[in-house]
């Protein structure tokens, strides 16, 4: 079964989803968002405590796993949704946490890579779709979002760690993503995709230097929840916009989830590091979900305060 000392196959993740939402139905419901290009299904995880009033509360969206390799991004976000859902009779953080705020929560985008990295190939990054007149599989997921498609830091060869896939939203995991969030825009306040491994929290924009307007907030609750985070266990992460931090790449999540004014906060957080890069030991994952929730608790009072 489902546990955080060990990563898991993508079957456990699943059962632990179906059982968590049989078991707390109340706080938890369960959609099935459709299937990957190997045909897995894809879920969506809505938790938190309805108004006694019936009333719209303000969302946050956290999704993970659409670099394959980046094990701890999966890890990390099941540890935070047990810990709110199970902790809601007794922790007070959490039952604040949804009273206050809706979660949707995809937790694994990559299935079908993610499945390959456990039974082929360990730093696999790519989807697994096959490339029609290519014998490189996959495209990066988070190079193939339709905002500023290939302008910068992505590749148009199939054999690319950075293949942008054949045009926008060609994987069909992207679309499930997208159709998701659109159906919920009116109600998402923030965005928070999860990678590894370089302990950042990055900012819009990511397809070239410049900043959104409203810049100086996204960073203010980037600089909060990281200093909550580092409170903790002292691990310290850098907060900026992606390209002055990592370098330009076009067509991810945060940038799309940007655009058009849809979601005013988004940011890619990427988790620990710690000297070992996207194999990080399953013994730090309870201290980065611990950690990362302190981060997420701080997200959710902002956003609370805010709408
Ligand atoms: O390059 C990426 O996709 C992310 N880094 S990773 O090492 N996990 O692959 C960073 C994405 C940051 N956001 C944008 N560039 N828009
Ligand atoms: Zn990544």
């Amino acid at each position: 079964g489902m546990t955080w000392t060990a990563y898991h196959r993508y079957e456990t993740i699943e059962r632990y989803v179906q059982t968590l939402a049989a078991n707390y139905p109340d706080l938890v419901t369960l959609t099935t968002l459709g299937k990957s290009y190997e045909g897995r299904n894809l879920y969506l995880l809505k938790i938190g405590k309805p108004r006694a009033d019936g009333a719209v509360k303000p969302a946050v969206w956290m999704d993970s796993q659409i670099h394959a390799r980046e094990w701890i991004a999966a890890a990390t976000v099941t540890y935070m949704v047990n810990k709110m859902v199970t902790g809601y009779a007794t922790d007070a953080t959490s039952r604040r946490m949804l009273d206050q705020i809706d979660w949707y929560v995809l937790p694994v985008i990559n299935v079908d890579g993610y499945e390959y990295t456990h039974t082929n190939q360990r730093l696999w990054r790519k989807t697994r779709r096959v490339n029609p007149f290519s014998q490189y599989i996959g495209a990066d997921p988070n190079r193939n979002y339709d905002h500023k498609w290939m302008v910068r830091g992505a590749d148009q060869n199939p054999s690319s760690e950075i293949y942008a896939g054949a045009y926008p939203l060609s994987e069909f995991e992207n679309v499930l993503v997208t159709d998701a969030v659109l159906q919920h825009k009116s109600q998402i306040k923030t965005l928070l995709t999860f990678h590894s491994a370089a302990e950042m929290w990055l900012l819009p924009w990511g397809y070239d230097s410049s900043v959104p307007d409203d810049f100086e907030d996204l960073r203010q609750m980037g600089l909060r929840a990281t200093a909550a985070l580092k409170a903790l266990y002292g691990v310290s992460y850098r907060v900026g916009s992606s390209t002055q931090l990592l370098g330009a790449a076009a067509g991810a999540t945060d940038d799309w989830g940007k655009s058009k004014g849809m979601i005013k906060y988004s940011a890619t957080v990427e988790l620990r590091d710690q000297g070992y890069g996207f194999t990080l030991p399953p013994s730090q994952i309870i201290a980065s979900g611990e950690e990362t929730f302190a981060a997420i608790n701080v997200v959710a009072q902002i956003v609370y305060d805010e709408y």
